[in-house]
């Protein structure tokens, strides 16, 4: 994959990851789990695109039918105050901890921390720099913290540490395929979440970058960096910010090209690559813009190393629908909310419509 926005660290670091959680995983009631999670029906759904815009190096393509059985995904990204709760609970470090750097968009280190900057720089991506001390309590750099930022999403977290904080909130890294269907919310080959045009009436739809990248951030939808969990309007799954603000962690390994034959194990709830150092993200950030990165496209899509930390990388979790039979191939009506599946005669059902309206299609 190119370099995106997205800088790696070192691959096949020696930092050890949670192979086995550091902590006891408490006992939770599944409706405890479930309670700020959307349930997404299931069904086959469109997955990928066809876009010129897109990079051929990212696999965004071909377009095909993915099946996929019921899930609940989380409505928002992790946001600071769960994960510190998290850590108070368990005293998990994080990878950024453990190796004692993270990687930093350059503007927002501030000056107080120049002297922590690492003496090193990013190929392709020189806005990036490692800095000593960065890490999810100070996402900036040491002078900085997260006083103000609880409702924003955690982020200089690795996918190891999604992982770990996943696996302790009852739940998983949902998968790419999960990931994107949820974000879709019903829209069939729709450019973004809520539709194809970036700011529909005018209206800004979500946190990327404006102006003119990487010199100057005008910051015309109301963010330099990071901004709240739930920023903008959902979509009609009712999840936030799935396109810019952080990218998102998902469980599958990277490949351009995996998903390209159509096996069942690639259309049937696929969960990626059997064997692969980097793993998917999902969903762009406060740094795309469509001059240089337009993976904020909701088939965008990228990958990094798994102990990476970035300002600009954070999660949320999925888990598979408790209610759901033994089998997955039929579901009960569950103790969680029934989120509303957009039909075209406007009623409500549990089956998923991948139709698109014909106000849409305008
Ligand atoms: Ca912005
Ligand atoms: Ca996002
Ligand atoms: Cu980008």
């Amino acid at each position: 994959m190119s370099a995106c926005c997205a800088p790696r660290n070192t691959p096949a670091s020696s930092v050890g990851g949670p192979a086995h959680l550091p902590f006891t995983v408490p006992e939770r009631a599944p409706a405890e789990v479930i309670r700020t999670m959307a349930r997404i029906p299931g069904g086959v759904f469109e997955m990928g695109s066809r876009d010129g815009d897109g990079f051929p190096e990212d696999g965004e393509g071909p377009v095909r039918e993915v099946t996929l059985r019921p899930y609940y995904i989380d409505t928002t990204c992790v946001k600071n105050a769960a994960f510190a709760r998290f850590v108070k609970e368990t005293g998990y470090v994080t990878d950024a901890e453990r190796i004692g750097w993270s990687f930093v968009f350059a503007p927002l280190v501030a000056p107080a921390d120049h002297a922590k900057v690492l003496n090193a720089s990013v190929p392709q991506a020189p806005w990036w720099v490692g800095v000593h001390g960065a890490n999810w309590r100070a996402p900036d750099g040491p002078a900085s913290t997260i006083g103000s930022r609880g409702n924003h999403p955690a982020v200089q977290v690795s996918w190891q540490d999604a992982t770990a904080y996943a696996a302790w909130a009852g739940k998983r890294l949902p998968t790419e395929a999960e990931w994107e269907c949820a974000a879709r919310g019903g829209l069939e080959g729709a450019r973004y979440p809520w539709g194809d045009e970036l700011a529909p009436r005018g209206r800004r739809q979500c946190n990327i970058w404006r102006g003119v990248f990487p010199t100057h951030n005008s910051a015309a939808d109301g963010y330099i960096s990071t901004a709240p969990v739930n920023a903008f309007r959902p979509n009609r799954y009712g999840l936030y910010n799935c396109s810019g603000n952080v990218w998102e962690w998902c469980a599958d390994r990277w490949s351009a090209t995996w998903h390209v034959a159509g096996r069942p194990e690639t259309r049937n709830n696929p969960q990626g690559p059997p064997t692969g150092e980097s793993r998917v993200l999902r969903g762009g950030s406060y740094l795309c813009h469509d001059s240089y990165c337009n993976r904020y496209r909701v088939a965008g899509r990228t990958g990094n190393t798994p102990h990476t930390s970035t300002g600009h990388m954070g999660f949320r979790c999925a888990t598979d629908d408790p209610s759901r039979d033994a089998a997955g191939s039929a579901w009960l009506a569950g103790p969680g909310r029934l989120v509303d599946t957009p039909t075209r005669s406007g009623s409500k059902s549990p089956t998923y419509v991948s139709r698109r309206t014909p106000a849409e299609r305008r």
